[in-house]
């Protein structure tokens, strides 16, 4: 749910037509669950943040932090913007350059700029194939996983509270088959993308999970479907993701397609927010202009489009300067580009924006609607009378960092098959469980109990479930015993 504060200087100019913005109040970082619909007097904003905030979006911008000592850079960036996304100084090589040594100077000066001027924050990125320190180079299988657990689970906890949306994982899909794309992350295991998302809501549970790409406004590509049926999947089985960024990087090779409001709609439409991310659109004069009026619209036709960040603010800041894809110039003068997107902003949406699911409550220990394919029931009739105990075994495998660890548990059912099962395991002193998902756990240290959750209760002869935990201290090894009933 967005806090939509309208920002920025300049006058309003009413106008006729009384439009609703929709208010939400943000207590501790975390969203309340008050939802509050206002008809607002009508009034045409002069800045793009203050325009999208009538529209209950936001307007961001890619910043580069070295440049907050530009005045002109930052001028524009506090006048007009009300999200920021470190360009650079939120990725893995900027927050962890050795191996467990955080380094937050870049991306805590960021954040306190937008803090103290009414912006907030998307982070970018937490999990990505490029932009990796030369450290993850060395690792693969269990070692990168983890360490890639414990990457994830300090930063969301650095940053816990000040996070509007996280990138957890980006570009994580190859560019021509619809398939995962090669990297040292996708070879550690083809799970890698959800244990990244389960990670990241037990560390911050109050920020939008976001998977974020490129190359996938086009509805009819191979790479747009392939990240739809992801989504689709993750929505099905309970994987806590909230929303999907689309990077919207348009050029000649990748052009601006007809049919991106249907793509933001048909994800959208799968239960998760939409973001547009990095936007930027090469060219010049009246065509680029119409071009970002456009995506623009498309934005605001769809109820759960958040909002717009561009990649950068001046042509001469963007990682594709000649190709003057932004809406300042080099000397910070608004383009035809500008013009246009705040003529589209002010001219509102089809679809009002509606609230969307509060995210106080961390969806990894609610059930999935849907059972995942891998719990599906059996073909034979449960049978009447639980089988005895003994009927499943329980096999841990974790991640253990310097103080903290996240297990997954697989059960497996033995010659009969279960109808409820629970797992009983002792941790060591000291240790404490602090999350569990796929399961409803009793107990937070000493001996401590997961049962099964309504959609993982059946498990069929032979037959394998999962769930999982994260806690403080040391993970548990060595006995543990499984109860089917
Ligand atoms: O490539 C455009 C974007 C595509 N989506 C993910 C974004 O994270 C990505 O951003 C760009 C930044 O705009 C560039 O600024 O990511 C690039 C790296 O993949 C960034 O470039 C790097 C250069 O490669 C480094 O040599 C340089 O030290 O920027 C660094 C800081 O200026």
């Amino acid at each position: 749910m967005d806090k939509v504060l309208a920002r920025g200087s300049g006058s309003t100019t009413a106008r006729s037509r009384p439009r609703t913005a929709v208010v939400s109040i943000l207590a501790g970082g975390a969203a309340v669950a008050a939802t509050i619909a206002v008809a607002t007097s009508a009034s045409a904003g002069t800045t793009l943040g203050t325009s999208a905030a009538e529209q209950g979006r936001y307007f961001g911008t890619a910043v580069a932090v070295n440049k907050l000592s530009d005045a002109t850079y930052v001028g524009i960036l506090n006048r007009e913007f009300n999200m920021v996304t470190a360009e650079n100084e939120m990725k893995w090589d900027a927050t962890e350059p050795s191996q467990n040594q955080f380094n937050y100077s870049s991306s805590d000066r960021l954040v306190a700029h937008a803090q103290a001027n009414g912006m907030r924050v998307r982070g970018h990125a937490l999990a990505w194939h490029q932009q990796q320190p030369g450290w993850t180079q060395g690792l693969s299988g269990t070692a990168l996983r983890n360490a890639m657990v414990n990457h994830i689970t300090q930063v969301a906890t650095h940053f816990k509270g000040k996070i509007h949306s996280w990138d957890v994982v980006n570009e994580a899909f190859d560019d021509g088959n619809g398939g995962r794309r090669d990297s040292n992350l996708q070879r550690t295991g083809n799970d890698w993308i959800e244990v990244a998302f389960r990670t990241a809501r037990a560390a911050d549970p109050g920020a939008k999970l976001c998977y974020n790409d490129y190359n996938t406004d086009n509805w009819t590509w191979a790479k747009t479907q392939g990240v739809y049926n992801m989504v689709k999947d993750f929505k099905a089985r309970g994987v806590p993701i909230d929303c999907v960024g689309f990077q919207s990087h348009f050029n000649s090779g990748s052009p601006y397609p007809g049919n991106y409001r249907t793509t933001l709609q048909n994800f959208a439409d799968l239960g998760v927010d939409v973001q547009i991310t990095e936007l930027d659109i090469e060219g010049s004069g009246s065509t680029q202009a119409t071009t970002y009026g456009n995506v623009v619209k498309d934005c605001l036709a769809v109820a759960r489009c958040n909002g717009i960040t561009v990649w950068g603010i001046r042509d001469s800041d963007s990682w594709r300067a000649s190709g003057t894809p932004l809406l300042f110039d080099g000397n910070g003068n608004k383009k035809a580009a500008y013009t246009s997107t705040l003529n589209a902003l002010n001219a509102g949406g089809t679809t009002p924006p509606t609230t969307t699911p509060p995210t106080t409550t961390p969806p990894t220990t609610t059930p999935p609607t849907t059972a995942p394919p891998t719990t599906a029931p059996p073909t034979t009739a449960p049978p009447t009378t639980p089988p005895p105990a003994g009927a499943c075994t329980a096999t841990l495998s974790t991640n253990q960092w310097q103080g903290g660890f996240v297990t997954n548990v697989r059960v497996t059912a033995g010659g009969s098959p279960l109808n409820g099962w629970s797992v009983s395991l002792t941790l060591p002193s000291g240790s404490a469980v602090t999350n569990a998902w796929s399961a409803q756990s009793s107990g937070t240290n000493g001996l401590v109990t997961f049962r099964n959750v309504d959609y993982n209760r059946q498990v069929p002869a032979g037959g394998t479930t999962e769930f999982g935990f994260q806690g403080t201290g040391t993970a548990p090894s060595g006995t543990v015993s499984c109860t089917a009933g």
